[in-house]
């Protein structure tokens, strides 16, 4: 038997917002500790799984991950969209460690608790539109995706459902087949769930930039002639497109597609499980067209980082299925329920909608700068802390997957954590958490554009 060094450090930082908002790098990235954890991993995790940045997690908070080796990294990912409130933000830790001494867990299905109705009268006051709400709880963003999908068939009697091109819905066998891309989420992984159908996206960079409008009514045309409003239960989209890009699509898209669903019976189901939680500037997404979904997914940033997620919709639809007919072992467990209060108590308490909307000025300010005199930028876009550039060549206006991947690349070498996304790989996200402070923003901005400008004089 080989023994293995330990690799833990003898005093762990604590985490929260009171770690030194820097970022400083004592090693290179990833540092020895860090590749040696990346060993012990191949060995041990399976390799399906994949790493953006392996550097090895010890504490986290305000706008900084610091890694194993010591290294202090600035966060421009926040997990992908979870700790909107920062990562161990106080109220969250407070919340979780006194339901923990309480009690973990007795399964709401089995004898319930009442944070879980009070983070359901939460989401039933906070997701878009006065009328008459229910909500239920799920662990993750695809188990909500699969849910509205269950609670729209089961209230429609209908069984087609409408997913776009470049959208992602996660990773179950349901929610693969209506995500778009092939590599890496579904590639070998099918056959996948029948009546699942994909109609266009609005995507003004790639679509010559027709009317939101147009766009609406281009895939509704191609609905109703390969599918059908008799046979559709429910169309679903992003109101910004995540993992496929961070496309807003053209003003007008979603209220053309929410009106034709009214008008045909059609659940018309929101997927705010990224873009949820004030990320955007608004509460939800749907707020910026002025649309009120039937049903909303909400995931990631509802719960500081605790795994919980929702689907919220009319009570019509919602009180359809069967008693019995919704539930999960876990789903609302009460840690969860717990975090998700004490998190939604943040983004109000602390304005952060607001904050939101600031990043979104300070990053967008910076970005449109840099687009303006750098060619291989296409675009700048997304809303409030969820931005985005997308690279092409200057030359074609092809994607630019492999620049996309240099930048990142150097720019996690430099000790800032950013993500990439797209159906074509040539997209650099922003998601900081709403915790961090002006002059990391700044900082990891600036480590961006030395990295690009580096890229184009080694060229
Ligand atoms: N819907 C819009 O963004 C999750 C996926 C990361 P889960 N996005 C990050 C990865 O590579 O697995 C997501 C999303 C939208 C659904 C989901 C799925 O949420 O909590 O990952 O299941």
């Amino acid at each position: 038997m080989t023994l293995v060094a330990p690799v833990r450090p003898t005093s762990t930082p604590l985490g929260g917002p009171s770690l030194a908002q820097e970022r400083k790098l004592v090693t290179s990235i990833p540092g020895p500790k860090s590749r040696l954890l990346s060993e012990r991993k191949a060995q041990a995790v399976s390799a399906g799984v994949g790493i953006a940045l392996p550097v090895y997690v010890v504490a986290a908070g305000g706008g900084v991950l610091v890694d194993i080796d010591g290294n202090s990294l600035i966060d421009l990912g926040s997990g992908i969209a979870v700790t909107g409130v920062g990562n161990s933000a106080p109220r969250v830790v407070a919340a979780v460690a006194a339901q923990l001494a309480q009690f973990t867990h007795t399964c709401f299905t089995v004898a319930p608790y009442d944070s879980y109705i009070e983070v359901a009268e939460a989401l039933n006051r906070l997701t878009p539109g006065d009328h008459e709400k229910r909500s239920v709880l799920f662990n993750s963003g695809a188990e909500a995706v699969e849910n509205a999908v269950k609670i729209a068939r089961h209230f429609t009697g209908k069984q087609a459902i409408v997913a776009f091109d470049h959208a992602y819905h996660g990773r179950t066998n349901l929610t693969m087949g209506m995500t778009a891309k092939n590599q890496p989420y579904k590639n070998g992984f099918g056959p996948f769930a029948p009546e699942v159908y994909r109609a266009p996206m609005s995507y003004p960079l790639r679509d010559g930039g027709i009317d939101g409008v147009v766009a609406a009514n281009r895939a509704i045309s191609q609905i109703e002639k390969q599918i059908g409003a008799s046979n559709l239960a429910a169309i679903i989209i992003e109101p910004i497109q995540g993992e496929g890009g961070f496309i807003v699509p053209a003003a007008g898209f979603l209220a053309t597609l929410l009106a034709w669903c009214c008008a045909n019976e059609v659940v018309f189901i929101a997927d705010e499980i990224q873009t949820g939680f004030a990320r955007t500037g608004h509460m939800f997404a749907c707020e910026h067209e002025g649309i009120v979904p039937d049903l909303i997914c909400t995931a990631k940033g509802i719960a500081g980082g605790l795994p919980l997620s929702a689907v919220t919709g009319r009570a019509d639809i919602m009180d359809s299925p069967q008693a019995g007919g919704l539930g999960g072992t876990y789903g609302g467990n009460p840690l969860a329920c717990a975090a998700a209060l004490a998190t939604i108590d943040t983004y109000e308490t602390d304005n952060l909608v607001e904050r939101a909307a600031t990043i979104g000025q300070v990053m967008g300010e910076r970005l449109t700068a840099l687009a303006a005199v750098d060619p291989r930028i296409a675009e700048v876009r997304g809303r409030g802390a969820m931005m985005a550039i997308e690279l092409v060549d200057p030359a074609t206006g092809e994607p630019d997957a492999a620049l996309t991947g240099r930048v990142i690349a150097a720019v996690h070498a430099q000790g800032v954590i950013l993500l990439g996304c797209g159906t074509y790989g040539n997209v650099i996200r922003f998601l900081p958490p709403l915790s961090i402070p002006d002059d990391l923003l700044l900082e990891g901005l600036q480590v961006l554009t030395d990295a690009l400008a580096a890229d184009s004089a080694a060229a």
